[in-house]
């Protein structure tokens, strides 16, 4: 028999790196594990089911809503208001955030953001999508209901943040502040099992990633870099699911922008829910997020949606647009 580390076994050691620990992190680390194990299931069943396509509704940022992102958006709401370590979430698909008012939520230490299914338009089309979170310790007393408070902190506050890819095989990454650690799901078994301990990113990169249909939208900076990447003869890489693509370049080295543009002046992705986490990742991993002058972590949030424009992965690769955007 193989010895395979499983993510529950993983996380019930890594407990003990916590002086004072209660626990409740730990849990509430394996309920996001349990909750992505259904999204995985079901989005393994989009062509079968009829799950695809659009739900008919819009969410605040005036986009269709698709039907997985509903179903996503209600399992981790479910698995978390069950496990009662977070007292509420905010999620990419309400407009406002959830506070949990029964008996155990009420109690719970931490709050927790998320994009429950990030690159839903890629869902009919059969292309790798994700869940993006982070964690929390709130703001308020114990007992009392979650307030916007408890939201609105900067992403240097984070103890946890993760995402989940559901690819060729679904994946589960994950850092507490000590390292990111990468799970593989084994569907024979249905277990998370350690596949990518410790990850590292290179400081320098091959790989770009831009919709570079936004090229002339762009700072002047952001249109001589794309130049000089085809200059260095560097990979373009663009899934259009900040999740895969993201992961891809932590894994390969390499940078994904999404600058603010004449149209979108604080660009495309929301601080919270998919920046702020996957900088945390990036910075543990030994890379770099910034919004072309500001440390993405270090932003003070002003509301739930907020927007920014993003700049994450190999930190010479972040460097330089910063320079050059200066
Ligand atoms: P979503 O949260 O509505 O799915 O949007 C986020 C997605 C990212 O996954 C992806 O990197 C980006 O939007 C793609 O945007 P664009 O189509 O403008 O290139
Ligand atoms: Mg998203």
């Amino acid at each position: 028999m193989i010895a395979v580390t499983t993510l529950d076994e993983f996380i019930i050691d890594r407990q003990d790196d916590f002086p004072f620990a209660t626990g409740d992190l730990s849990r509430l680390l394996r309920d996001i594990g349990f909750a992505s194990k259904i999204v995985h299931r079901e989005v393994n069943m989009a062509g079968l089911v009829d799950i695809t396509g659009a739900y008919g509704s819009e969410n605040i940022q005036g986009e269709e809503q698709q039907k997985l992102d509903v179903f996503a958006d209600e399992v981790f709401i479910k698995a978390l208001r069950h496990g009662g370590e977070v007292c509420g979430i905010a999620s990419e698909e309400k407009d406002d955030f959830i506070a949990f008012e029964n008996e155990k939520s009420i109690q719970g230490k931490y709050v927790l953001a998320m994009d429950p299914l990030d690159g839903s338009s890629n869902i009919d089309v059969n292309v790798s999508i994700g869940t993006i979170f982070s964690i929390y310790r709130r703001k308020t007393e114990a007992g009392t209901k979650a307030t916007m408070e408890d939201f609105l902190q900067p992403g240097t506050e984070q103890v946890a943040a993760g995402y989940v890819l559901y690819g060729s095989s679904s994946m589960l990454v994950y850092t507490t502040g000590s390292g990111v650690n990468g799970f593989t799901l084994d569907p024979s078994i249905g277990e998370f099992c350690l596949s990518h301990p410790d990850m590292k990113t290179s400081n320098d990169g091959k790989i770009f990633s831009m919709n570079e249909g936004n090229y002339h939208l762009s700072h002047k900076g952001i249109q001589t870099y794309l130049d000089k990447c085809k200059l260095e003869e560097k990979t373009a890489r663009y899934i259009g699911s900040l999740v895969a693509d993201f992961h891809r370049n932590l894994i390969k080295g390499g940078v994904y922008l999404y600058p603010s543009t004449s149209k979108a002046r604080n660009g495309k992705l929301r601080l919270l829910y998919e920046c702020n986490p996957l900088a945390f990742i990036a910075e543990q991993a030994g890379g770099k997020a910034s919004d072309g002058y500001t440390r993405t972590m270090e932003i003070e949030p002003t509301e739930l949606h907020q927007r920014c424009a993003y700049y994450v992965g190999s930190k010479n690769m972040v460097d330089e647009i910063e320079g050059l955007l200066k």
